[in-house]
């Protein structure tokens, strides 16, 4: 039997917008992981449409395609063709939980929520005979305790910039309301690690020393990050991963995890206004100061990847140029910045629609660069806009400049300076490298780049952290009234 896994590229694959690197990054692991379950005697192939083209005209036993918001028309199409040959087609991933009846219209199959049980599941009943097999398999035991190594012979390193992306945790602690995970992880747990041991053979067998962890919350579990980090040391790696302004505030685990190779995080700061963190319950962010949270992690020698959303009801016009600001002012190495989105399932997806302040239901749309929902306190066009002017503000060249010498020492400028604007700036290059399929080859530039700075020589001077600090306290009090 053949089980072939599919992972459509997003329908902006053929607009301006399309930036190959930012889809050259990371293999599909979710793929990886269910294909973990195919038995020796059966054969699994994996296809990711942002880096490879993906021949139809084969005639696989099963189809199983992975289906996110922003690829679920073109999921939907490769769907329907192949079930027009007669072949078995099984759907899953984040979309298809948020809405059920539209993907199970192209599907002889679905799963709502993780994989890691329904998918063998299914496969089971699936040998017994079609008939055997359920229309809807939702995810009933949530554990990632015994589970097998995922498949990374499937993936093609060479394709990607991060060939090694791990993931060693499942979902979130906190229930942030635009976020996709309290509806992905409905009726079980929606927070859950590996066993240390089982992620440190995993890094184990992955080669090279960078690791990027795709984990929502990394330091989420705190005993299971500590764990993990003290296993790690010693082991020579350099890390990127994510975590929430309250767990790198928290103790020192935030040390432990830079000792382990942590270089680079991002931290969904989100928005500067108080107001909007308590309306989308960022509860983690609130009362917290963000300046500590800055000065903590640039001393470590640990670079930001700061994540904002634009659109909050809280936000006016004026908010691009004070995040913005901000962000540079603070030495944010880079930033992502996001339109608000209402993703269907989240809490507020359903707040717009009872207000009636959804504009579209294109889900071609809801991918951050557009405005999907009619904003309070600033037209649609403003929000647009907006949006564009920050991320070309941010990564002018002057801009860069001066957000790199916000750090105290040379070696972090020069670091900060080149991974800033390699992300953005050399996007010629970079697409050069993919078409010669060498992205793999790039992955030393980006190692020496996550070299360790000297946390002595980092500190930037008294003076300017007090006018951060100060101008920053002014920014985050400010009240919705008063904007
Ligand atoms: C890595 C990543 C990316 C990478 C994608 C790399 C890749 N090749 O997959 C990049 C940087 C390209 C990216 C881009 C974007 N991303 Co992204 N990304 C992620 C991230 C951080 C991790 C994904 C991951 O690997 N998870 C770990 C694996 C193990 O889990 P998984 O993939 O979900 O697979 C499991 C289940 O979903 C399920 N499953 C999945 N498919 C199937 C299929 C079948 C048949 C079955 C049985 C089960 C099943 O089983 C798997 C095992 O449990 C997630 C956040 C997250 N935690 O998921 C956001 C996330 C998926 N991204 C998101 C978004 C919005 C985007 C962008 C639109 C953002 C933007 N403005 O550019 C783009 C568009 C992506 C696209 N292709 O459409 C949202 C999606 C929201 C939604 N409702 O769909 C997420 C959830 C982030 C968030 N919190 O909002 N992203
Ligand atoms: S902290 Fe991040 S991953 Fe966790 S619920 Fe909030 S947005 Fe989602």
């Amino acid at each position: 039997m053949k089980i072939k896994f599919i992972l459509p590229s997003l329908t902006e694959a053929e607009d301006s917008f399309w930036r190959p690197i930012k889809y050259s990054l990371f293999p599909p692991l979710g793929l990886a992981t269910l294909a973990s379950y195919v038995s020796d005697e059966d054969e699994a192939e994996i296809v990711d449409q942002h880096v490879e083209k993906l021949s139809l005209d084969d005639e696989p036993d099963i189809v199983s395609i992975q289906v996110y918001i922003t690829n679920a028309y073109r999921a939907y199409q490769i769907a329907d063709y192949y079930r027009s040959k007669g072949i078995f087609v099984v759907l899953g991933g984040l979309h298809v939980t948020s809405l059920p009846e539209e993907a199970s219209q192209h599907a002889d199959v679905i799963f709502l929520g993780p994989g890691e049980e329904s998918f063998p599941r299914f496969l089971k009943d699936f040998k017994k005979g079609k008939s055997n097999v359920e229309k809807v398999y939702i995810s009933k035991i949530r554990s990632l305790l015994g589970v097998p190594p995922i498949r990374r012979d499937l993936i093609k390193r060479n394709l990607y910039l991060v060939p090694n992306s791990i993931v060693v945790t499942r979902g979130c602690p906190h229930h942030c309301d635009f976020c996709y995970k309290d509806a992905f992880f409905e009726g079980g747990n929606s927070f859950y690690t590996q066993a240390v041991d089982d992620s440190l053979e995993e890094i184990d067998r992955l080669p090279g020393s960078h690791l990027y962890f795709l984990d929502d919350h990394l330091l989420g579990n705190r005993k299971f990050a500590k764990d993990l980090f003290n296993g790690m040391k010693g082991m020579k790696r350099v890390f990127q991963g994510a975590a929430t302004v309250d767990s790198i505030l928290n103790g020192n685990l935030i040390d432990l995890a830079a000792e382990a190779g942590m270089r680079s995080i991002f931290v969904g700061f989100e928005s500067i206004t108080e107001e909007n963190l308590s309306r989308c319950n960022k509860l983690q962010n609130l009362n917290k100061d963000y300046t500590e949270v800055i000065n903590k992690l640039h001393d470590l020698g640990i670079m930001i990847n700061g994540s904002f959303v634009f659109g909050l009801d809280g936000d006016d016009p004026n908010v691009f140029k004070k995040t913005v600001e901000w962000a540079i002012s603070n030495g944010i190495t880079t930033s992502t910045f996001h339109i608000a989105t209402p993703y269907p399932g989240t809490e507020f997806y359903k707040r717009l629609k009872k207000e009636e302040r959804l504009i579209t239901n294109n889900w071609d749309l809801y991918d951050t660069r557009h405005v999907t929902f009619k904003p309070r306190l600033m037209t649609e066009g403003e929000l647009k806009n907006g949006y564009q002017w920050a991320y070309k503000e941010f990564y002018t060249w002057k801009s860069i400049a001066k957000s790199s010498l916000f750090h105290g020492s040379v070696k972090h400028q020069i670091k900060h300076f080149f991974y800033s604007s390699g992300w953005k700036k050399f996007e010629a290059f970079w697409k050069i490298i993919i078409e010669m399929k060498k992205l793999n080859q790039a992955t030393p530039i980006l190692e020496a780049v996550l070299s360790k700075v000297s946390s002595r020589n980092n500190k930037v001077n008294k003076r300017e952290q007090r006018v951060i600090k100060k101008r920053f306290a002014q920014s985050k009090k400010k009240k919705l009234t008063s904007i």
